[in-house]
């Protein structure tokens, strides 16, 4: 028996560094209201979709490891409540209009207010109702962390953002299971396995791809390939729809990857983005379809075999044989 649910993929076109919130929010409710009259379940924004990709900055007077001087900027892009004062009225249209969507954003949090501060890459989930239903806090922070005057634009991530401890939880939603992922998170494969492991029917992943690649620019005419090809391998290898969604196109001067999509449990893509702008796309997604890979070819119970796979937890970098030879012995 199909299980549908209507989704809708909201690609962003370029925020610039001092466009304002509430014209962001208003593209949004936009986006939101072309998924209602699409008939969507649920319509899914990219990563940071409220603000410019701000990381390509170096904002603040720091060292390598500690962020200080004037914040000011940087800290105007972070997010201190959700919804908060202006995003308050994307969550209200979502509730008139019985439309859940998923939304990334810059967080910050001082948890038990005692001066300490975490600034995370967060996606929340939230229901038709108007409620948030679950969170997610990017797991793979990629980039680096201290100013690197030589490059074109910097990708300072990780000096902004913290890696979440909290791994990739699913969540009872719309019906379905349902994840989230962020960006780099998609080209891990762990990163869909852990939510394969819960059973997951559909994963929400928004991004941010510049298009050039500084530590190495023969990888850039492949950015469109490298998207798909993980996105569609994770689908087909744990039996799910993956909603791939991009802030693309030219935002300051950088070029950012579009190509948004939706992948079926098959691996194949039934919707792509045909601009690099604001762009709705959509697809009825037969959550059930997702059986006919669990239950046969990806059988986990019947045919995983984790007690060979212990080096996937046990460490992090590759250790080539040479590398673990001491004295001829192998340890
Ligand atoms: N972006 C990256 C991604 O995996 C990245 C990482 C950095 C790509 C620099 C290219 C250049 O697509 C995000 N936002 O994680």
């Amino acid at each position: 028996m199909p299980r549908y649910l209507n989704v809708g993929a909201a690609q962003l076109g370029p925020i610039a560094r001092d466009e304002q919130r509430a014209t962001v929010v208003l593209r949004l409710i936009d986006l939101l209201q072309q998924g209602a009259a699409a008939g969507c379940d649920l319509v899914v924004f990219p990563e940071l979709a409220l603000t410019t990709f701000f990381p390509r900055w170096y904002l603040d007077e720091g060292d390598a490891s500690n962020i200080s001087g004037d914040t000011t900027e940087l800290d105007s892009y972070y997010e201190r409540s959700m919804p908060g004062p202006e995003t308050q009225s994307l969550f209200d249209e979502a509730k008139r209009l019985g439309v859940g969507f998923s939304l990334g954003y810059a967080e910050l949090t001082e948890p038990d207010n005692v001066g300490v501060v975490h600034r995370f890459n967060t996606t929340i989930l939230v229901e038709r109702d108007g409620t948030i239903v679950g969170r997610f806090r990017k797991v793979h922070i990629p980039g680096h962390e201290a100013h690197e005057p030589w490059r074109q634009f910097q990708h300072l991530e990780r000096r902004y953002f913290e890696e979440s401890n909290e791994g990739f939880p699913v969540f009872e939603a719309f019906d379905g299971v349902v994840g989230m992922a962020t960006c780099n998170d998609r080209r891990w494969p762990e990163t869909y396995r852990v939510m394969g492991l819960q059973g997951v029917e559909l994963v929400m992943i928004g991004y941010n791809t510049p298009m050039f690649y500084a530590p190495d620019p023969t990888q850039n005419a492949l950015a469109g390939f490298h998207n798909h090809l993980v996105m569609q391998a994770g689908a087909y290898q744990n039996g799910t729809w993956v909603v791939g969604v991009a802030k693309g196109g030219i935002e300051e001067g950088v070029e950012s990857l579009a190509q948004s999509a939706i992948i079926a449990p098959s691996g194949q893509i039934v919707a792509q983005a045909v601009t690099i702008g604001d762009e709705l796309i959509t697809a009825r997604c037969d959550l059930d379809w997702c059986k006919q890979y669990k239950e046969t070819l990806f059988d986990f119970e019947r045919y995983r075999r984790p007690e060979v796979y212990a080096r996937i937890t046990a460490q992090k970098g590759a250790t080539a044989p040479g590398a673990t030879k001491q004295d001829g012995v192998i340890s």
